[in-house]
């Protein structure tokens, strides 16, 4: 059987492609397991520093596979198929305390679309386009489109594009502070190796202890976000790499971190 997800590891830097190009990379049950499944490996290596996710041919993911959704065996609810697959991917990929870029190469709807927006931070090719697509089939969205449309966005345009399932082109996402850069097709790779090359020679718990506090702080008071804030730094202080830092700023060098 082929695998829907490859991964490559080179330079510190792990890279996960959705491989289903004929259909634009549309989840099965078989790809969002083979996805999870890279995640944990991206989460237990130590050597992997930092995380691109992105899709083969010309899409980052169209969501659900409806063929296979609708073949399928009415075995488990929608609900519970959510639950199961996308629910799972989506915390894994914000509970991965590594920085993960969604290297957005071209079409991300639906599920594709909660994916894309669960990565830390998203380099759209000027091809990419975003479209939460699920009212195109008369549904609610699911994967986390909902929460973080209405971070990134605000309620009332978060309403307008899930309401509409219009298409936003790359620059318009650029706008809306959907994605944090476009660049030409031809760019795409470079510009994304050396920002991953760049994460993956930083200091890994700092950028995952930021990480931390940033998922958590969507949760709490101003107050509780200031204690949280706190605690983690306490952590932070422990790292090599944090002392590591101190030590080169003082001899005027430049910190070489070990990710740990
Ligand atoms: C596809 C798909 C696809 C299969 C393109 N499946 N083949 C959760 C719980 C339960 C149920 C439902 O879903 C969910 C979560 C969700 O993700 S809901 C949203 C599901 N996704 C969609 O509704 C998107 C459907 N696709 C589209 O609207 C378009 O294909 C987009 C806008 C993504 C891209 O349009 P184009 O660039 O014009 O490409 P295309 O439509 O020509 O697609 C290329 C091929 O990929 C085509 O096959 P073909 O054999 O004709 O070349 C499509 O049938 C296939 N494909 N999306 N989701």
């Amino acid at each position: 059987m082929p695998k829907t997800i490859l991964t490559e590891i080179t330079d510190n830097i792990a890279t996960i492609t959705l491989h289903r190009p004929d259909r634009l990379n549309a989840f099965t049950v078989t790809m969002t397991r083979e996805l999870l499944a890279a995640l944990k490996q991206c989460a237990s290596d130590d050597a992997v520093r930092c995380v691109v996710l992105t899709g083969a041919g010309r899409g980052f993911s169209a969501g659900q596979d409806l063929t296979e959704f609708l073949t399928a065996e009415a075995s488990l609810t929608v609900g519970d198929h959510v639950r199961q697959g996308y629910n799972r991917v989506i915390l894994a990929l914000r509970a991965l305390e590594k920085p993960v870029i969604g290297k957005i190469n071209g079409v991300a709807a639906g599920a594709g679309l909660g994916i894309a927006l669960a990565t830390d931070l998203r380099v759209a090719s000027e091809r990419a386009s975003l479209t939460t697509a699920f009212i195109g089939i008369g549904l609610a969205p699911d994967s986390g489109v909902s929460w973080f449309l209405q971070q990134l966005v605000g309620p009332a345009k978060a309403f307008e594009l899930m309401a509409t399932g219009q298409k936003v082109g790359a620059e318009e996402a650029l706008r809306l502070g959907l994605v944090n850069q476009v660049v030409p097709a031809a760019d795409l790779n470079p510009t994304v190796h050396a920002l991953a090359r760049q994460f993956a020679l930083g200091p890994t718990k700092g950028i995952g202890l930021t990480k931390r506090v940033l998922n958590k702080a969507a949760s709490l008071s101003l107050a509780d976000a200031l204690e949280y804030e706190a605690q983690v730094q306490d952590i932070a202080a422990q790292t090599a790499d944090h002392k590591e830092s101190v030590a080169a700023f003082l001899q005027k060098r430049k910190p070489a971190f070990q990710g740990k």
